[in-house]
Order: structure tokens, then C-alpha cells, then sequence
């Protein structure tokens, strides 16, 4: 089990959090994803064997470009 943050700050609305959500949901091994809009990060929980480039590549190909890694 492994957890990631990333910082997304084109975020603005409930349509981007199932956006978002329903595109990481989608990775292999991702077990959780967490949305916070008024933060707009995403807490995104997997099984360990999950590059963190797919993951951001998951949440780009949402449509959100600027995403950046949080600790
Ligand atoms: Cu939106």
C-alpha cells in the first residue's frame, strides 16, 4: 500500500473531481482516490506497483496539464 499527493490547480468544480477521480480510478493498482476541491490536491492510494508518471499521466489525460507532486 502506497500513497501519493498531487497538487492540481485547474480544480475548480465537482465536474473536475469525477473527472479526475474517474481517470486515476481507472490506473491498475489504484485502490482510493481522494479529491479536495478546496485544497485541490488528490490523494490517490495503490497497491505499491503504481508509477507515479502514470498517475500523472491519468489525471493530463483528463485534461488537467498542471499538476504537480506533493510530498
Ligand atoms: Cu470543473
Amino acid at each position: 500500500m502506497a500513497t501519493e499527493q498531487f497538487l492540481v490547480p485547474q480544480l475548480s468544480c465537482q465536474h473536475c473531481v469525477n473527472a479526475v477521480t474517474k481517470a486515476v480510478s481507472k490506473v491498475q493498482g489504484v485502490q482510493n482516490v481522494q479529491v479536495n476541491l478546496s485544497e485541490k490536491s488528490v490523494r490517490i492510494e495503490h497497491d505499491g506497483n503504481v508509477a507515479v508518471s502514470a498517475l500523472v499521466a491519468a489525471i493530463n489525460d483528463a485534461g488537467y496539464t498542471d499538476v504537480s507532486v506533493l510530498a
